[in-house]
């Protein structure tokens, strides 16, 4: 429920209880108690601090009493209007009128008030997340976890996709949609962007030192925002220069979603990167009502199932939309990826429906690289 709509549901809960003859005082106390129901929801909603949540109470109830005395002063004048006016029905129902405008109002601005807060709440938990975000990076506090990606035919790890954690030092492992919003706002998205490619390069050096030709393919995620005027291109082409990683050795794994709407701005970058040797992917491929047009216009290597297809497996609707896709990405000589394999049912069908690769928790979570080394190690069973 949107704040207004509790203030407004708040405001007619109390209201019934009201007395005919409200005084003052009752008035302040709707306006209080309306506000304190806003204020919870504010609160809750925005998971405050203590301190903040005081200010937010505060604040709410100054609006709300506010409010609460203007409807009252209406009230008062449409009161004097009737008994003044006596005959004059007009007069009466204009100060009626206000009355319930100045309810409305008041209502309105408590709301209001509520909404701003918690927009300013948002703002400033951004900023300090920004802040915080940037601080860790300084103190590596950031790492990657990398989850293996499965050959179907061999059963052996073939890729590896990095994902981004944060080793908070007091909230524990934190996964992006944590604090995705920082990371990907314009102070911090070149600099935790750069760290990423230029970590999962590393690793995937040493891998590809330890293991020649058996080691796995790294993919990385990018988003739009770190594509455009070249300076990842010119990162990544650098780092490889640096490394001896092999180019076709490494990926990037760009979301359908961004493709359908970002791709003019970022078709310079993704033909870059495809002509550095440098392996393309289509992330939660099926969810960005694209036009496919992008299958077109740039060098895919993979495209890979969004995993809400592939945990619907069971479902004709959904099976079918998999069917066709598997069907395409092969037509394209593409190698075709299911994401989010969970059971064993869902990888035989994705078997079935001819998947170059299964990635999921059937086969193994995401794992810091030494979990990963150690199962490179290991014969495939
Ligand atoms: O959109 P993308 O494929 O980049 O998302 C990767 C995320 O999906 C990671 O955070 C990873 O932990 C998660 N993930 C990986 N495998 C599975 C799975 O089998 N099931 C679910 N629900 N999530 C998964
Ligand atoms: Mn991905």
């Amino acid at each position: 429920m949107s704040v207004a709509a509790a203030a407004v549901k708040a405001l007619v809960t109390i209201a019934a209880d009201l007395p005919d003859d409200v005084d003052p005082e009752g008035a302040r106390r709707v306006a209080a108690a309306v506000a304190a129901t806003v204020a919870a929801d504010v609160i809750a909603q925005a998971k405050l601090t203590d301190e903040a949540a005081a200010k937010v109470s505060r604040a709410t109830a100054l609006a709300a009493e506010a409010a609460a005395l203007a409807a009252l002063a209406a009230a008062s004048i449409a009161e004097i209007a009737a008994g003044t006016a006596e005959e004059s029905a007009s007069v009466v129902t204009g100060a009626t009128d206000r009355t319930e405008l100045a309810s409305a109002l008041a209502v309105q601005s408590t709301s209001r008030v509520a909404e701003l807060a918690l927009r300013r709440v948002s703002q400033l938990r951004l900023s300090s997340l920004v802040l915080e975000l940037r601080r860790a990076l300084d103190e590596a506090e950031l790492l990657l976890h990398y989850q293996p990606m499965y050959s179907v035919d061999s059963g052996e790890i073939v890729a590896v996709e990095a994902l981004l954690r944060w080793q908070h030092p007091s909230r524990g492992l934190l996964l992006p949609a944590a604090f995705l919003a920082a990371a990907e706002g314009p102070h911090l998205v070149a600099p935790v962007g750069d760290w990423v490619i230029e970590t999962a390069i590393a690793q995937a050096t040493q891998w590809q030192r330890a293991h020649g030709d058996r080691a796995p393919l790294m993919w990385v995620n990018i988003s739009c925002d770190q594509l455009g005027r070249r300076h990842l291109v010119g990162v990544i082409e650098r780092l490889l220069t640096e490394s001896d990683l092999p180019p076709g050795r490494l990926g990037v794994e760009i979301t359908e979603r961004q493709l359908a709407i970002r791709v003019d701005d970022v078709a310079a970058d993704l033909l870059a990167l495809h002509e550095l040797g440098v392996a393309l992917a289509v992330d939660d491929f099926g969810t960005g009502y694209a036009s496919l047009d992008y299958l077109r216009r740039f060098t895919f290597n993979e495209i890979k199932i969004d995993r809400s297809f592939v945990s619907g497996l069971e479902d004709r609707t959904d099976r079918a939309v998999t069917a066709s896709i598997v069907a395409l990405g092969r037509a394209l000589d593409l190698t075709v990826v299911a994401e989010g394999v969970e059971t064993q049912a869902q990888f035989d069908q994705i078997k079935e429906l001819g998947c170059h690769v299964s990635q999921g928790y059937l086969h193994h979570r995401p794992a810091p690289p030494q979990t990963i080394s150690d199962l490179l190690h290991q014969p495939t069973t």
